[in-house]
């Protein structure tokens, strides 16, 4: 059996059209397979109201083409979900690449051929394409975690979950909606929905650190400047623990005085996004004492922004909850939503969500609330979820599902061992840090091992299974020395702890972004060793 194509690639979001533009590059031959209707991924499905970046967008684009760069113009410092939608349909019509993408078109299984060396990819559409290499691009917060409730379907009212958002308009106007969950999505949707509807009920389970996103509308000398100094910008997120175009505070906490520390972390506050706890002490996520501090700071902002004392004390989160042990989500006003008189905080930390009913949702000590329209914001099956939704099977006829009992485990967030010619981008244990910054060097080095595989006349590359052990052993190394294990009953996507009965295991690289490029880069010059 022969390959028709050197490469198939799952999805067409930041990494699909990247891989698709690296692929073409190389001379590769390569389709891309999407469920979607269009090109955007993530950008494409959660498109719920308030949806935006959390990262600057002079860094949450590609910069492997300069005339890229300098054509396109950012409105804003956090740019929305229609911005973003529209900036990854320019470079698939810029670089030509719809032409290589079939839309509506769901994965049903790849096969890995053991006999040709070839996976065996086949669609819900019923087609079956022979790849020598596979890749995916499928996302690692794109499987959503369904509202688990048994009686949804007798509810008699209209309701959306914020990953699988309608495409017409939902009107909010003179209703009385219910939101469940408070991670970034529910964080960012709630204050838009609370300004038109007549009663917005927050379900909050638990309490996170929101900060500040503080946005602002860029204007014309901002974006010239942002154009003029994009090698800069590159270069800073380079160096950047989590790949953002910040620099490093350069100080940890005992490098200053007590009433230093207020001053700086009020000045984060202001700067506002992740600047809060990347530009103010390096040691947030390592020193308890320094995490705690941050963690206070934010506990009084919230005391002192919102005006009734035992919602306050409702949105803190608790003490044994390290800062950024669950992904701090940024807020667009969010704390001061809960001074309107139309909103109301419901704490079901202790008196779960228990179901639906035709009229609203149920606690478990029989409490009802009525609703018009509930939203569901009940996060993600992270990382893993859009691979072992699929049927995936490398050697043997071992499929990810099982490979992955255990948790998570690769070779640089790349490979699998047992899976041959497959790879992934933005794949479980790649580093904590900014996705597309992430995206292209895992796309250049795929490209690479290809090219390499291929010129040294191989039709199979795959990491041993040493190095996928060593790896995971880092990760858990790096997670370990972070102070986010103490947070252990936060159920956080981190760990596969937000998802019921999901293996837990370390699903992100916490050794900073620059240590990750380095040991990536590495890996491809010195010949792919560990495979
Ligand atoms: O999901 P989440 P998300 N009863 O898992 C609650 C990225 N992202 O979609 O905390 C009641 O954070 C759950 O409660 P708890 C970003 O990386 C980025 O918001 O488990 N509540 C939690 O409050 C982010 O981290 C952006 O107790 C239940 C919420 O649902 C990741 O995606 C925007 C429940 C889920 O929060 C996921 O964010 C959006 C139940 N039975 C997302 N089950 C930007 O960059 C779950 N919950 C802007």
């Amino acid at each position: 059996m022969y390959p028709d194509l050197d490469v198939v690639v799952i999805g067409a979001g930041f990494s699909g059209l990247r891989m698709l533009y690296e692929a073409r590059s190389r001379g590769l031959t390569a389709r891309v397979l999407e469920a979607a209707s269009d090109v955007g991924g993530t950008w494409y499905f959660n498109r719920y109201p308030g949806a935006r970046t959390d990262s600057e967008s002079w860094a949450y684009c590609f910069g492997f083409d300069k005339r890229l760069q300098e054509d396109w113009d950012w409105p804003e410092r956090y740019p929305s979900q229609p911005q973003v939608l529209s900036y990854l349909r320019h470079v698939a019509d810029r670089f030509d690449l719809r032409r290589d993408i079939q839309f509506d078109t769901r994965v049903r299984s790849a096969v890995f051929d053991e006999e040709h060396d070839v996976w065996v990819v086949t669609t819900e559409r019923g087609e079956r394409l022979v790849s020598r290499h596979l890749v995916s691009a499928s996302g690692l917060l794109s499987v959503p975690y369904e509202p688990p409730f048994p009686r949804l379907s007798s509810f008699r009212g209209e309701w959306y979950m914020t990953a699988r958002w309608p495409h017409e308009p939902v009107d909010f106007a003179g209703k009385r909606v219910a939101v469940i969950g408070t991670g970034a999505s529910g964080v960012q949707l709630i204050p838009i929905v609370a300004a038109t509807a007549a009663r917005l009920t927050v379900f909050q389970r638990t309490a996170n650190y929101i900060l500040p996103a503080r946005n602002y509308v860029l204007h014309d000398a901002q974006r010239q400047a942002i154009k003029a100094n994009y090698d800069a910008i590159w270069e800073q997120v380079r160096r950047q623990a989590m790949g953002m175009p910040m620099n490093p505070a350069n100080r940890v906490l005992g490098d200053v005085s007590p009433e230093e520390h207020q001053r700086i972390l009020e000045a984060g506050w202001e700067e506002g996004g992740f600047r809060y706890f990347l530009e103010t002490f390096d040691d947030i996520f390592v020193n308890p004492e320094s995490n705690a501090l941050a963690a206070e700071f934010v506990r009084n902002k919230i005391r002192t922004i919102v005006r009734d004392p035992a919602t306050a004390e409702l949105l803190c989160p608790k003490p044994d909850h390290p800062l950024g042990a669950k992904r701090p989500p940024l807020g667009h006003f969010y704390y001061e939503t809960f001074n309107r008189d139309n909103v109301e905080l419901v704490d079901v930390s202790g008196n779960a969500v228990d179901d639906i009913t035709p009229t609203g949702v149920r606690l478990a000590d029989g409490t009802e609330y009525e609703a018009d329209v509930i939203v569901f914001a009940m996060g993600f099956d992270a990382m893993t979820g859009s691979l072992t939704s699929v049927d995936v099977r490398g050697r043997g006829g071992v499929t990810i599902a099982e490979k992955w009992r255990g948790g998570p485990r690769t070779h640089l967030a790349l490979t699998v061992d047992e899976f041959p010619n497959f790879f992934m981008i933005a794949g479980p244990q790649i580093p904590f840090a900014n996705a597309p910054v992430m995206i292209e060097p895992a796309a250049e080095w795929i490209g690479e091992a290809i090219s390499y595989t291929r010129e040294h006349g191989h039709t199979r590359i795959e990491p041993t299974a040493q190095a996928v052990t060593a790896y995971n052993e880092q990760c858990e190394t790096f997670f370990n020395a972070t102070v986010f294990p103490a947070g252990e009953k936060i159920r956080s996507w981190f760990v596969g702890a937000n998802i019921p009965g999901k293996p837990h295991g370390v699903a992100l690289y916490f050794g900073g972004y620059p240590n990750y490029i380095r040991e990536v880069r590495q890996e491809a010059e010195e010949g792919f060793t560990h495979y």
